[in-house]
């Protein structure tokens, strides 16, 4: 009983930072991404590009859409552009770019994300994220799913993103489904 409603909370808090919220609404996260040094992947990093904190959220519906977080940095040289991610399993994935504009938080499909040297692209509540489309049974809360993003150039990073559970509907907050 007490799980439950801990686990009920914790779904709300994620609903609640989501799309429809801007960062500073979640002090922890804020910190978080404070804390992680967003230029400092390090020497060895340059001129590559690097996919970190990549997972993967279930929708708590089956069926509905779930939604990839990660974060991309690019080490140095000609700035690059992500031009599509693709999680293995899903059937269809989607870059996706929420915005609040009068308080109200719509989404739009985008094409590629720009990404510039010494610096990361979080995908991110309320930001860029991934539109996960025909989730398949092999994708399992706890367990990894392989994503790969694909440069302006063709170049592929892949990295096992971690699958969690906790959806609640959250990828869906915000959203404006008429695309
Ligand atoms: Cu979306």
């Amino acid at each position: 009983m007490r799980a439950l409603s801990l686990a009920l909370l914790a779904g709300m808090a994620v609903t609640l930072s989501g799309c429809g919220k801007q960062q500073g609404a979640n002090p922890e996260a804020s910190a978080a991404a404070t804390a992680s040094p967003p230029a400092a992947a390090g020497p060895e990093a340059a001129p590559g590009i690097t996919v970190s904190d990549a997972i993967v959220r279930l929708p708590a519906v089956p069926g509905n859409p779930g939604v990839a977080y990660l974060t991309v940095t690019q080490g140095a040289g000609a700035p690059r552009k992500i031009a599509a991610i693709h999680v293995d399993g899903v059937e269809r994935a989607e870059i996706h770019e929420s915005a609040t504009k009068n308080g109200v938080t719509s989404m739009k499909a985008v094409r590629e994300v720009p990404l510039e040297p010494g610096k990361s692209v979080q995908f991110a509540p309320g930001g860029y994220h991934v539109m996960l489309f025909g989730i398949g049974e092999a994708l399992k809360a706890g367990g990894t799913a392989e994503l790969t993003m694909t440069l302006d150039d063709g170049d592929k990073v892949s990295v096992a993103a971690k699958v969690e559970g906790l959806g609640g509907d959250d990828a869906m907050a915000g959203h404006d489904m008429k695309m």
